[in-house]
């Protein structure tokens, strides 16, 4: 099966060749995709040069920044096109460690099929490395709120690290997908069960990036709360609607 890794990454100028050569010795018959949003610390032109040297590496140039949920669905739209079986999605701070990434390919071949696999912390055996208290209290606080919204089993709805079937993905509307930080993850997890998918889950060991600037922020955390809850009512009332009048209303 062809694979691709598609990086997205804005100002990572130090931490992508570390990961990038992780990811070439770890997987070598997989390509990878860098998506960059115009670095200002040149991280595309390093990714451009890496290219070069390397058939297996590509790189996608997008204007500004426009957020990592549609850095990935550019990088999408481009793996489609080129054809690729599996699409993954890898962070380029070091995170996720491209040493675990066969194994998350290993479950997507696996004979219940699931249609995404998640890289996840919040599963037995899953660890999170050097994160302070409160980042761990967000994380397990907004899966649980995820779960118990949307009704769903996943425990990590908001990882970002992920392989994708191809068909997967030609299922889902990609250029509707608005979503940026965060909810860009619970939103393409929804969208896969809402269209009858099944997603399976991994335990990985996520490590705090080492060096660069975080880009987590408030509006993020905001953004997936406030959409979560949108999606989770609709839910519901669309079975409240089912119920009452037997009229099923079709998933977006
Ligand atoms: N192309 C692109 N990449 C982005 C953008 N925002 C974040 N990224 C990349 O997405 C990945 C995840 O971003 P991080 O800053 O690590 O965010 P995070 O993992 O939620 O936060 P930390 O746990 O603090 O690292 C990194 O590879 C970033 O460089 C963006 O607007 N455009
Ligand atoms: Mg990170």
């Amino acid at each position: 099966m062809s694979t691709l890794v598609v990086i997205p990454t804005y100002d990572e100028r130090e931490s992508l060749p570390v990961t990038l050569e992780r990811l070439r010795a770890a997987e070598p018959d997989v390509d990878v995709l860098v998506v960059d949003d115009g670095s200002p610390d040149g991280t595309g032109r390093w990714a451009e040069e890496a290219a070069a040297l390397d058939d297996a590496v590509h790189v996608l140039h997008r204007a500004g920044k426009g957020g990592l949920g549609a850095a990935y669905v550019a990088g999408f739209a481009w793996g489609l096109e080129a054809g690729y079986d599996v699409l993954c999605e890898m962070d380029a701070d070091g995170s996720h460690r491209p040493e675990e990434l066969g194994r998350l390919l290993e479950r997507l071949a696996g004979g219940d099929r699931p249609s995404l696999v998640v890289g996840s912390r919040w599963v037995p055996g899953g660890r999170v490395v050097n994160w302070p208290w409160h980042r761990m209290v967000l994380s397990r606080g907004g899966n649980t709120y995820v779960r118990l919204a949307l009704g769903i089993a996943v425990r990590d709805a908001t990882a970002g690290y992920r392989a994708f079937r191809a068909s997967t993905l030609r299922a889902i509307d990609l250029a509707a997908v608005e979503s940026h930080g965060y909810c860009f993850q619970v939103d393409m997890t929804w969208r896969v069960l809402r269209g009858g998918g099944t997603v399976a889950e991994v335990p990985i060991t996520f490590v705090e990036r080492a060096a660069g600037v975080s880009k987590m922020s408030r509006s993020i955390v905001v953004e997936a709360l406030t959409k979560v809850t949108r999606w989770g009512v609709a839910h519901r009332w669309g079975q409240l609607r089912t119920r009452a009048t037997g009229v099923r209303v079709a998933p977006r």
